[in-house]
Order: C-alpha cells, then structure tokens, then sequence
C-alpha cells in the first residue's frame, strides 16, 4: 500500500476535488488556444490586466475643455470645436496649423509650423489657479528656446525650451523635467498646478512624474493659447493632438488611464510596435509597483 495515503478517506476524490480537476483542464485548453496566438499578444494581455487591476479607482475629472484637434473650419471657417465645453479656438498666425488626417493619436490632429498658434480666447472658466491640463505632442525639433504647447501667458503653461520640457512660472522663471522630448515620437505631456501650494504642482511625461515644484500665478489677464507661448513668438513646430484642460488635479489613475488610452490608438494605428507597446506597459507596471 502506498505510504503516502494513510487511510481510505484521502484516496478517493471528493466532489469539490472534481470540479477542480475539471476546471484545471478547462483552463489549460484555454491556455492551449491562446498559445497559438502570437507569444507578445498574450504577454500584452498580461500586462494590461495587471495595469487595470493596479490601478485606483478614479473620478473621471472636471473637465473645462476638450479640444479633439480633428476639424480646423467648425463651426465656421479656420475655427476648431470644443468638444466639451464652448471653447471654439481659432487659428491664427502667418501660416495656419494644418489638418493632419494620418500618424495622429485620436483621429485627425494639427500641424504647427513654427508661425502659428490657436487662440483660445479668456473666458472666466479658464482663469483658475488649480487645475490639469494635458496634450499629446510629436516634434523632431519644436524650435530653439521657448515654444508654447498649451500656455496662458502669466498664468500656467507647458513649453518645450530648446526642447526640452517645463513650464513657466512668470514670478520665478523655468520649472523643468530636463527632459527632451525632440525624439519625433508621441508623447503624452501633463501638468497638475495649485498655485501658491508648496509642491502642489506636478509635471508627467507618459504619465510618469518627473518634477513636483511649486508654481504662482502672476496675471490671469492674458487668453489660452495652443502651439504658443505668445501671440507674437515662441511658436511650436510640430504636431498636437488631444488637449485638454480640467479645473482640478487628475488622480494619478486617470493620468495613467489617459495615456494608456493613447497607446491603445498608437498601437491601433501602427505607429508603435506590439513590442514597444508591451515595453511601455512594463514601464507602467513597475511605475505602479513603485509608486
Ligand atoms: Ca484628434
């Protein structure tokens, strides 16, 4: 007799031991299908489950704006909707930004030459002190020292300075990441501000952190400006999709939920690899696992 067994009762299978043998196999002819997908589909398919079940449970934020970039004459000519709010910005500058209707993030997107911006105009609802504003940007060279991506002059905005991103307090000067981010890829930039709060303010690249500072605001008089940092200079060479602005600070979830929602689009799209998709998802996971 087997030694292993020390009497009757823990030789035969009980009807829950059963079931388990039975789901055992259900899912192992699971695994023998899968595996005749490719080994990155599946991998992705793990990562992307150990993102979503990391991650908080967030608010979906307060939106003020969502400016989608897919349409450059609505509701009138050389004017782009908001697609949240009633913030219709319209084009400006010596050559205007140009649809672009391929290798964008959501749809279609705006092309900057280096002489154009869109003004947004000042309505009360963009004159806050806290708030999150976000875009999608592509550039092999924005252009050398300031170019605006979405900035209120003396109040909040995002910049590449000779490509490298930051914003700008008009009190103190350069706040930076020292990141570049001139590598003719998509990248996902983001900021959270409370003005006066000491280390209220945020900047992510791809939805990492990469600087806490503290920021003020000098002067709300000036209107919202996309792909500038003036109405008269610091002009964006390159492509912006996707802004958005919020009236509170995103949770970091959402932050990662957004970003996220753009790769899926760039993967869609071809413009990145399942490789390089599947890399960046281990980026965020271990970002997570850190954090
Ligand atoms: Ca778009």
């Amino acid at each position: 007799m087997n030694k292993k067994f020390k009497n009757n009762s823990e030789i035969g299978f009980t009807l829950i031991e059963m079931l388990g043998a039975v789901l055992i196999v259900v899912i192992l002819s699971g695994v023998l299908i899968a595996s005749n997908r490719g080994a990155v589909t599946q991998a992705v398919d793990t990562k992307v489950k150990a993102f979503a079940t990391s991650i908080p449970i967030t608010l979906s934020g307060s939106y003020i704006a969502n400016w989608k970039l897919d349409q450059i004459n609505y509701p009138t000519t050389n004017q782009t909707p908001d697609s949240w709010g009633a913030n219709v910005g319209t084009l400006n500058g010596a050559t205007l930004p140009v649809l672009q209707t391929s290798g964008c993030v959501y749809n279609n997107c705006l092309n900057f030459s280096g002489d154009d911006y869109i003004d947004m105009g000042n309505p009360i609802n963009f004159q806050i002190s806290t708030g999150t504003a976000e875009a999608w940007i592509k550039t092999a060279n924005a252009g050398s020292s300031y170019r605006g991506i979405v900035v209120k002059p003396g109040a909040y905005g995002m910049f590449l300075k000779d490509n490298i991103f930051e914003i700008y307090d008009w009190t103190q000067g350069d706040l930076t990441t020292n990141i570049n981010l001139a590598d003719n890829n998509w990248h996902h930039v983001l900021f959270i501000f409370n003005a006066g709060a000491t280390n209220g303010t945020k900047l992510y690249i791809d939805s990492v952190l990469k600087l806490t500072t503290t920021m003020n605001i000098n002067s709300q008089s000036n209107i919202l400006l996309l792909g500038s940092g003036s109405i008269s200079a610091q002009y964006f060479t390159g492509y912006i999709d996707d802004v958005r602005l919020y009236e509170d600070a995103l949770q970091i979830g959402q932050i990662q939920q957004n970003y996220l929602a753009g790769l899926k689009q760039l993967l869609a799209s071809n413009q990145i690899s399942e490789e390089d998709y599947a890399s960046r998802l281990d980026a965020l996971n271990q970002y997570i696992a850190q954090n």
